[in-house]
């Protein structure tokens, strides 16, 4: 038994210089921060973010309503509860809110303390947190996941409208997770040299996620074109897949898809993709298709699903309610989880657990705003994911993630595994 002695929360900053929560718990062990990433593209269905609306600080964006709900509501509630009990927490905070969105208390007030509970929960058991994580969730932490890194920023990531969102590099040729980030850094870098000698000082800018956000290059072909040039460059030929993410929601208008000056329907935008995946090594496309438009979903599934990952984010929102329409649909065979779109890790630890149970793969993410937190390496290690997408392999708040990953490969030692190329098969 572990004590949570005191838990209060204070108001810090993340990656995008806005406001966001930090939480700070004791117990007998020591000190244990979390703190709550916040999205750019979020999902319609995703949990509340609490956000003051109080113009005269941060635009509006000040959390300290949400720090209330953490000092007043929640800690009188948690402060004497035995911190190994994640679940029950969990769930105290869920009947506590009462709403089916986070709605009252706000997932970015619920999830940091989750996140810490979590943290002293591992430190009471004298585990690491990738550890004690495999352990509420029922497996033994082996596996590194192959990294989905987003090397050119598109879409509200990179001010840009009407946009795919994220081009991502897979190292599937790496041996291990260690080779596979030097392999995508030094692509990133070989990257950097040849959009400054095509584009000058504007070629280099960089976006949310620290990937390239090069305004001159909108079309699609000609950014799939410019990565295969930098991974050629870097000498990884052939060892390097692509995974896209479009986040086509913010560029969905009254059924019909905008990507620069042309528009689509939803089976257009399928035949798009398709065409696109036959020109190119692209192994997973996700939210390709809008929030709510399903029925695309489901022929985007049909005609893809056999070769590619079909993964929903704004789709799925880590909600075992839309996963598990999903599932009954067909309309994709993988999931992305975000602690924050749900609110809770034991809600989080389920929408993984649905996925795998029906041999759907489960990716585990990052969002556009982060912060040093690097809880989701430990997450996907301890839940043997396979596949995680944290950003550019530059920033201190993507790589804390990568670092982190780092650092649980070299302690497995000779019990880590990489999936490279074989990603999907471990679900
Ligand atoms: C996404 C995420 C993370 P955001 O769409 O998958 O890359 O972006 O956090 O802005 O929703
Ligand atoms: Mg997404």
């Amino acid at each position: 038994m572990s004590e949570i002695q005191t838990l209060k929360a204070r108001e810090v900053l993340d990656s995008r210089g806005n406001p966001t929560v930090e939480v700070e718990l004791t117990t007998e062990q020591g000190i244990f921060r979390a703190l709550t990433p916040s999205g750019a593209s979020a999902g319609q269905h995703e949990a509340l973010e609490l956000r003051d609306n109080d113009p005269k600080r941060f635009l509006g964006k000040g959390v300290l309503k949400a720090l209330d709900n953490v000092n007043k509501k929640i800690a009188p509630k948690i402060i004497g509860l035995d911190c190994c009990f994640q679940e029950s927490i969990d769930t105290l905070m869920i009947k506590l809110d009462s709403t089916e969105n986070k709605g009252k208390l706000g997932a970015n007030a619920i999830l940091p303390v989750s996140m810490a509970v979590a943290r002293a929960g591992a430190a009471a058991k004298g585990l690491p947190l990738y550890v004690y994580i495999g352990e509420l969730y029922g497996v033994t932490p082996h596996l590194l996941p192959v990294p989905m890194c987003n090397i050119i920023n598109g879409g509200k990531h990179a001010g840009q409208e009407n946009s795919i969102q994220e081009h991502m590099l897979m190292p599937t040729g790496a041996k291990s997770f260690r080779e596979g980030i030097r392999m995508v850094a030094e692509s990133y870098h070989n990257l950097a040299k040849i959009l400054k000698k095509k584009f000058g000082a504007t070629g280099i800018l960089i976006g949310d996620e620290g990937g390239f956000a090069p305004a001159q290059v909108i079309d699609i072909s000609e950014r799939l074109d410019l990565m295969l040039e930098a991974v050629a460059a870097a000498g990884y030929e052939g060892k390097m897949k692509i995974a896209l993410d479009p986040a086509s929601s913010e560029f969905f208008y009254d059924g019909t898809y905008k990507i620069g000056d042309k528009s689509y329907s939803g089976a257009e935008m399928v035949d798009f993709y398709v065409d696109l995946c036959n020109r190119y090594p692209i192994v997973s496309i996700e939210d390709g298709l809008a929030e709510d438009d399903w029925d695309s979903w489901v022929e985007m599934t049909r005609k893809l699903g056999g070769k590619i990952q079909i993964v929903g984010d704004d789709l799925f929102v880590t909600n075992t309610k839309r996963i598990k329409k999903g599932i009954g649909l067909e309309a994709a065979n993988s999931v992305l989880i975000k602690l924050n779109q749900i609110g809770t890790v034991t809600e989080t630890l389920n929408a993984i657990k649905m996925a795998q149970d029906n041999s759907w793969t489960a990716v585990v993410s990052h969002r556009s705003g982060e912060t040093e937190d690097a809880f989701i390496a430990d997450l996907v290690v301890g839940t043997n994911a396979g596949q995680i997408k944290t950003g550019a392999p530059a920033r201190s708040d993507r790589a804390a993630k990568y670092n982190q990953l780092l650092r649980i490969e070299e302690e497995l030692g000779g019990d880590a595994e990489y999936p490279g190329i074989d990603f999907r098969d471990y679900a």
